[in-house]
């Protein structure tokens, strides 16, 4: 009996899988933005909540596996076509030896978004450290360990960043986003006032 694989195709002309919560944005779900990939499928406890921020911003993405390690030649095809297939920014996750992120970004121009992904030992240091220590010239953003919902926005932020209306209606909802966080710290703030009453 034949296992089918659980890994996805995220190299044939149909995005794998896109998702938009608010088409007003004018990015179609058959039009992907950001590359929302990952080592294996067990990253996905952590990537999901990058999907899930984009998706509170209404911003198309696609979601596969690809292994820096265990498919290099399809990493590196999927790296040099990304731009071209209208991605304009990847999010990499992965764990342990994390290669994929900095492997990516050595075959696009995009901008790529490390997440170090944390596994039962070394507590995620090790993916870490793999992903920040990039050589001079190949520059990877990351953020914390397990910190994928930040990538996401990191990502909204450098699409957000486009001088175009899509660009512009995204930088309106990181400014609501950022005043429903105060909102929620003063809150807390009176909450622990009352509850200390001090
Ligand atoms: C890495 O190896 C992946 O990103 C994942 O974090 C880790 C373990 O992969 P699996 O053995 O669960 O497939 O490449």
């Amino acid at each position: 009996m034949t296992t089918e694989p659980v890994t996805t195709d995220l190299l044939k002309t149909e995005p794998l899988k896109t998702e938009s919560a608010s088409p007003d944005l004018n990015q179609a779900a058959a039009d992907p933005v950001v590359g929302l990939i990952m080592g294996s499928d067990s990253d996905w406890r952590v990537m999901a909540a990058a999907g899930e921020l984009l998706d509170e911003f209404g911003v198309a993405y696609e979601v596969g596996v690809i292994s820096a390690h265990r498919t290099p030649q399809r990493m590196l095809d999927y790296a040099a076509d990304a731009a071209g297939r209208g991605l304009r920014v990847i999010i990499a996750g992965a764990g342990g030896a994390a290669h994929l992120p900095g492997m990516v970004a050595s075959a696009t121009v995009l901008p790529v978004i490390g997440v170090p992904v944390p596994l039962a030992t070394l507590d995620g240091m090790d993916s870490l450290l793999s992903i920040v220590q990039m050589p001079a010239g190949i520059p990877v953003a990351c953020v914390s360990i397990g910190g994928a919902r930040n990538a996401g926005l990191l990502a909204v932020r450098i699409l957000a960043s486009s001088p175009t209306a899509d660009g512009e209606r995204l930088a309106a909802r990181l400014a609501g986003f950022a005043a429903d966080l105060q909102s929620t710290v003063l809150g807390k703030h009176q909450a622990l006032r009352e509850l200390s009453g001090h």
